[in-house]
């Protein structure tokens, strides 16, 4: 409908200037052609004069009228530290180019007025004025060299790469069709290696697991930034061009494929400041759109962009982010969990399966010297047993394997520590296989832990061990989860003796 309203809109216009023509053409006859013209000629140069008011009228006021997104002024004011003077520079050029703006715009509707057409008018040819080439090659000069110079002065600062001994935080931005995948630094404030060759399924950013770098690393969508501390974001891409922009910290750099780029800002308000700062602005206090309950300035939000046109989905790569205060930062990373600790470790992927990591040691330990400690305190002598968890056994045998020997430690250190703590090491199986094997298998398994616990120093007189095969299954034997379940080394701690059953069950040690 609106279409067909237009072009019947234009089609009249059409009719109208014809029509014009036609009444000229009309009036030349009645008049004389010489007379209309010159008449015809003067009326042209007058529209002319009040079209440049009225254009530069507009043009002026609508620039004045949208000056704060133009200019960086009232609720656009820049969020980041070097974001001031890129605003500064573009209000410089700007205003320069206004003026010539201008006064190029009044030139040219003036001469078309002042040098119309006039009968045995004679235009006068000026070969060469040497003033006037001084003035307009000379001003431009001046002018020029002082924007290229405080441009490139700004580009410096601003591009600059962190000093070595800066303090900053590193994260990385990848773009990919659609989404932004970012990286924080775990507790290590490092970055891991990455290899493109890495990337399958499961390692979307191809890190490489034997780099430990990459063991703390958080992969995250939403995420937080301190305020006041200057942060490097690793800038790259997956497939093609991206462009990592934050409008509201001035902050735009490419992301390419196969050449990483890089960005250092350092943010300058909190997003509950930069909030109240807008809660100021009458744009903002208006009933935000998605929420009516609250206001606009409540639910604004620093924004993440890709302002590449980058592919179908290239606006679905908007995402928000909060600046908060550093301890508030530094508890929200202590929350998030890192990717290589939820997804790989101890998978097949997991290239660091023989070892612990000083954290898990650390925190196996804890958990370790908990439960013992609750079993020790107990008074019912029923609850006086915890389970080795991470004690394991190959296959079918009686051989440790390579990471059990980290919780025997700990429960050698504790029975150092508690020296009138007396156990018994109890060994049990699942229901797979004869039970008279069973039998055998767990007793020769609580065997062995006994004596690993008296290598370690224990006196054997406070250890004993015994096999209770399958005749104590604690999970459902019907299914694999329950069946390793029922796989276990028990630890029964007591500060008194140990029961007469267990003496009876006592199997010597080889
Ligand atoms: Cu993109």
């Amino acid at each position: 409908m609106s279409t067909l309203i237009v072009i019947i809109c234009i089609a009249l216009l059409l009719l109208i200037v014809l029509q014009i023509g036609r009444v000229r053409d009309l009036a030349k006859q009645l008049r004389g052609a010489a007379e209309v013209e010159a008449r015809n000629t003067k009326m042209t140069g007058i529209y002319l004069v009040v079209f440049m008011v009225a254009f530069l009228v507009v043009a002026t006021g609508s620039a004045y009228y949208y000056k704060n997104y133009m200019l960086g002024y009232g609720p656009h004011e820049s969020a980041s530290a070097h974001g001031g003077r890129i605003d500064s520079m573009m209000n410089v050029t700007l205003a320069v180019t206004y003026i010539v703006f201008i006064l190029t715009h009044i030139l040219l509707f003036w001469y078309a007025y002042k040098f119309k057409h006039r009968q045995g008018g004679k235009a006068e040819f000026i070969s060469h004025n040497n003033t006037l080439e001084i003035v307009w090659t000379g001003i431009p000069a001046i002018v020029m060299t002082f924007l290229v110079i405080g441009g490139l002065d700004a580009w410096n600062e601003i591009m600059g790469d962190v000093g070595s001994d800066d303090d900053y935080i590193e994260i990385e931005a990848t773009g990919y069709q659609f989404a932004w995948q970012m990286r924080f630094p775990g507790e290590d404030g490092l970055l891991g290696r990455k290899d493109f060759r890495l990337i399958d399924g499961t390692n979307q950013l191809g890190q490489d697991w034997t780099d430990l770098k990459n063991a703390d690393d958080i992969l995250v969508n939403n995420f937080k930034l301190p305020v006041g501390k200057k942060i490097r974001v690793r800038i790259t891409a997956k497939d093609v061009l991206h462009d990592f922009y934050l409008p509201q910290f001035r902050v735009k750099m490419d992301a390419v494929p196969g050449l990483p780029t890089y960005f250092v800002f350092t943010p300058k308000k909190t997003t509950k400041e930069w909030r109240k700062e807008l809660s100021q602005y009458e744009e903002y206090q208006i009933p935000d759109p998605n929420d009516s309950e609250k206001m606009l300035w409540e639910t604004s939000n620093f924004e993440l962009a890709c302002a590449e046109l980058c592919g179908i989905g290239h606006w679905s790569m908007q995402r928000t982010f909060e600046v908060v205060e550093e301890d508030e930062y530094e508890a929200w990373l202590a929350e998030q969990t890192p990717f290589y600790l939820s997804n790989i470790r101890f998978t097949d992927a997991d290239p660091n399966q023989g070892m612990l990591f000083p954290a898990e040691i650390q925190q196996r330990r804890q958990e370790f010297n908990t439960e013992a400690n609750t079993a020790l305190e107990t008074p019912e002598d029923d609850d006086n047993t915890l389970i080795l968890k991470y004690v394991t056994f190959e296959t079918g045998s009686a051989q440790l394997t390579e990471l059990s020997r980290y919780q025997l430690d700990d429960a050698i250190a504790f029975l150092q520590k508690n020296e009138d703590v007396n156990s018994l090491l109890k060994g049990h199986t699942d229901n797979t296989g004869d039970p008279e094997a069973n039998l055998s298998l767990s007793d020769r398994r609580a065997a062995v832990v006994r004596d690993y616990l008296i290598k370690g120093g224990i006196d054997a007189g406070r250890l004993s061990s015994s096999g209770f095969g399958q005749s104590a299954p604690i999970a459902d034997n019907s299914t694999e989860d329950g069946r390793q379940a029922n796989r276990r080394t028990e630890l029964y701690v007591t500060r008194g003796a140990l029961p007469a059953a267990a003496t009876t069950l006592n199997t010597p040690s080889k």
